[in-house]
């Protein structure tokens, strides 16, 4: 396998709530990602929204109003950096928070939806941004129908958008090297992205202050908050001259003279 010059390589790139947590976005496994005591798994089903929208509703207000007030750090700036300078780069997000794309990323593949995106619960139109903090009814209604409205974002139970999930999988597949960024790799389909990497021959790289079950089938693990280890990975990565030594894995050389 021909090195490829590091500038034209496939990277992929896996996101979860960690990449956010230094701009004050709460995580979900963290302290901070209780509300009113609920597990947000409890909150992000189907079966929670039939059972009291309000609730729900009064949830995901309370998010875009923290959300809202936050900004992308240097990671999230790093990240659109890195999708201009790369040829092929694929920036795969659990995050609903939208600040990937307020960092100016644009080649962005979102898994489980986005807060600031609302659709109608009869499906009458496509989703619609609605940027309102607070909102100004709970729980707001399709301006088309009038039916209730709902986040448009993954629940539990539901299936991810396919063409989302189609991209993913195509990107898993391809990437020479995949970033794996502040997931507790928990929660399935994304948990399966960096496996389906490996299985493809690609360098996998985590970017976690903490050990999750991928830590110990990674090629490479970085115990360091988001902000501080990823822009000095994307510094020491253009440096890289000789791609195939220390960032994909060895090319397979013809037997070099010892
Ligand atoms: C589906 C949108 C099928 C909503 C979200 C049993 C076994 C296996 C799987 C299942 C099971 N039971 C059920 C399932 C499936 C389920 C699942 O995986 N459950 C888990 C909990 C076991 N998955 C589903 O239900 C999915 N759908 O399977 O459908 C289907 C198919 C066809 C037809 C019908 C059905 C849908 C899952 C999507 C749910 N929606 N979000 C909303 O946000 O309101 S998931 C949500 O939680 C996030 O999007 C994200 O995916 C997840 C949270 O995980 P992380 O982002 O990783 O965050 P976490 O807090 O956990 O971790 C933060 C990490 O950051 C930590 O490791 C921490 O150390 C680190 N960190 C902290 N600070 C920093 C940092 N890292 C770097 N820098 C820092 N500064
Ligand atoms: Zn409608």
């Amino acid at each position: 396998m021909q090195s490829l010059p590091h500038h034209n390589r496939s990277l992929a790139v896996l996101t979860g709530a960690g990449i956010s947590a230094e701009s004050g976005v709460p995580t979900f496994r963290g302290p901070t990602g209780l509300w009113r005591n609920y597990h947000p798994e409890e909150l992000a089903t189907p079966h929670a929204f039939r059972r009291d929208p309000e609730l729900v509703w009064a949830w995901y207000d309370w998010r875009r109003g923290l959300v809202g007030a936050c900004r992308p750090n240097a990671a999230h700036h790093t990240l659109a950096d890195m999708e201009q300078h790369s040829a092929c780069l694929t920036l795969i997000t659990q995050n609903v928070d939208g600040l990937h794309q307020l960092a100016g990323s644009s080649q962005l593949v979102e898994l489980h939806g986005n807060l600031w995106r609302l659709r109608c619960t009869r499906g009458c139109r496509p989703p619609w941004e609605d940027r309102a903090v607070p909102l100004p009814a709970i729980p707001p209604r399709c301006p088309g129908c009038g039916a209730l409205a709902r986040p448009d974002v993954v629940w539990f139970g539901e299936p991810l958008p396919a063409a989302a999930l189609e991209a993913a999988w195509s990107a898993a597949r391809r990437c020479q090297v995949m970033l794996v960024i502040g997931t507790s790799a928990l929660v399935q389909p994304p948990a399966s992205l960096p496996l389906l990497a490996m299985e493809h021959g690609a360098r996998v790289v985590e970017i976690n202050p903490d050990p999750t079950p991928l830590s110990e089938r990674v090629d490479e693990v970085i115990r360091q908050p988001a902000a501080a280890a990823l822009p000095a990975w994307w510094r020491k990565y253009r440096r890289t001259t000789d791609p195939g030594l220390s960032w994909a894995k060895p090319a397979v050389r013809p037997e070099e003279p010892a």
